[in-house]
């Protein structure tokens, strides 16, 4: 490297659909509590909608800056809105993308807005970069975000970063557009997935669907273009929530809850109000475990809290409405005049309370039926306290379950199984569950979000030293 290079001062371009400027940030959504913990540290830019949607002239990004930190903040207009996010995004690729085949909606003018809104987010962001920027794109939004910039004539190494699964060939088939939206993710120069199976699935993609072969550096060839691919499993801000955990807002919270629990132990799950969560099955084994095992009752409180997300797609509605039936009729069924089985709670909470109501809880339930990776089951171990921790009960199907010894991993499908490992949790031995999660503890604490950020940008910043100038 020359002596010019190794001096060369870069910095960081964050790209991805939603920007979370400071206070507002910590509300429901993985992907913005990720970069925000990512972006206080190393500074740099972050462009992306501002969450605005109005008719007027859409123009140049409005600019701002918190510390080190700036922002480039674009509107959407209602067309966009309803065709790029709540269509493209949202009824497309996000079901199709967690196995729901049967809620995939394809439009072709909603696919059409979507490439309108990821070119003017390129033509936007394209003369904010300066040539040490290291740009990083992500998700499922800006998929054709980097192929825009490469027509413009942008040079820059530009890396992207898949939070959801990525599909097995079968399910991403059936998309009528899918030969595209691959070939655009060949513009970028890195990909990260969240896990080996994603890694596999975009492989198998590549080798049996776009007759392009992995070369024998690892690397990825097709549609005449080389990238590099690999697993770069996300993390928490581990120390943050354990500090969390510890702050008054948490102790208040758990203090209150612990009151209303009266010696009942807690089970909590926290998600989006979303149908990839596999919330009903949750509920169901909620139901299942007061069912088969009785001595329950009485005994225990399940505490679910779900913040609803996309609430203009119909999809979500209907989950809603769901939950809300299947909550009052297991409430109607089991409660006691003096014990309410299930808190179900559709509004967020501060990260801090999460927090306490975290380490109060004797079981973490995560059952996604599908998950890129799952951050609240990493956000559960770290918040536990040593002397007395809770048991993570995790779906396979989160990617999180990958690297998770100490979880009890569950089918979330298997309504009895879950029960049955709910209950193995109820009545584990202190020993084990503290076995248990010192192993999960060890795992979220050394691969925290910025061990994840530093494995992909060391790479990134391989493959930019190497191109050439
Ligand atoms: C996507 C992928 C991947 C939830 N309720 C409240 C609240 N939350 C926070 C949680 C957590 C985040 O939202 C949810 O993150 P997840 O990872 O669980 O899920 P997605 O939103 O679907 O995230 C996912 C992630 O991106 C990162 O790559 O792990 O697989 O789907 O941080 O704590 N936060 C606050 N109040 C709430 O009531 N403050």
């Amino acid at each position: 490297m020359s002596r010019a290079r190794a001096t060369r001062r870069e910095r960081l371009v964050v790209v991805s659909n939603r920007v979370a400027r400071g206070g507002n940030a910590a509300r429901a959504g993985g992907l913005a509590v990720a970069l925000l913990d990512v972006l206080k540290r190393s500074g740099g830019l972050w462009a992306g909608w501002s969450g605005n949607v109005q008719d007027g002239a859409l123009g140049k990004p409005r600019m701002s800056a918190q510390g080190d930190l700036s922002f480039a903040t674009l509107d959407l207009s209602q067309a966009e809105y309803e065709e790029y996010y709540n269509g493209f995004a949202n009824r497309t690729l996000w079901p199709l993308f967690h196995y729901r085949i049967d809620l995939t909606n394809f439009d072709r003018d909603h696919y059409q807005g979507y490439l309108r809104v990821n070119q003017r987010f390129a033509h936007a962001v394209a003369p904010l970069l300066g040539d040490d920027d290291l740009v990083w794109v992500h998700d499922y939004h800006l998929i054709a975000f980097g192929e825009e910039l490469r027509r413009m004539g942008v040079h820059h190494t530009l890396g992207f970063f898949l939070h959801i699964p990525f599909p097995a060939p079968e399910v991403i088939t059936t998309l009528p557009v899918h030969e595209v939206l691959v070939r655009a993710l060949f513009a970028y120069d890195l990909i990260g997935f969240q896990t080996e199976s994603d890694l596999r699935s975009f492989t198998d993609y590549v080798t049996s669907e776009a007759g392009g072969r992995v070369l024998e550096d690892g690397r990825l060839e097709a549609y005449g273009r080389v990238v590099r691919a690999g697993v770069y499993p996300i993390g928490v801000d581990a120390e943050n929530i354990r500090r969390f955990a510890r702050s008054r807002d948490a102790h208040t919270h758990g203090a209150r809850m612990e009151r209303v629990l009266a010696g009942r132990l807690a089970i909590i799950g926290v998600d989006r109000l979303d149908y990839s969560k596999g919330l009903p099955e949750r509920f169901r084994a909620f139901d299942a475990l007061l069912r088969r095992y009785p001595e329950n009752r009485g005994r225990i409180s399940f505490l679910q809290i779900a913040p609803p997300s996309r609430t203009d797609v119909p999809e979500y509605k209907d989950i809603r409405q769901e939950l809300e039936g299947l909550s009052g009729s297991i409430n109607g069924e089991h409660s006691e005049f003096d014990w309410t089985p299930l808190r179900y709670i559709t509004r967020g909470f501060s990260r801090q309370a999460l927090a306490g109501l975290y380490r109060i809880a004797r079981i973490g339930l995560v059952t996604p039926l599908r998950d890129g990776m799952n951050l609240v089951a990493k956000e559960y171990v770290a918040a536990q306290s040593g002397h007395n921790p809770g048991v993570l009960v995790l779906s396979r199907f989160a990617g999180a379950a990958h690297r998770a010894d100490g979880a009890l991993i569950v089918n979330p499908y298997d309504i009895q199984g879950v029960a049955d490992a709910m209950q193995k949790a109820l009545v584990m031995p202190l020993d084990e569950r503290r076995e248990r999660w010192r192993a999960l503890r060890d795992e979220v604490m050394t691969n925290d979000v910025n061990a994840w950020r530093d494995a992909f940008l060391a790479v990134l910043r391989e493959v930019d030293a190497r191109r050439p100038r």
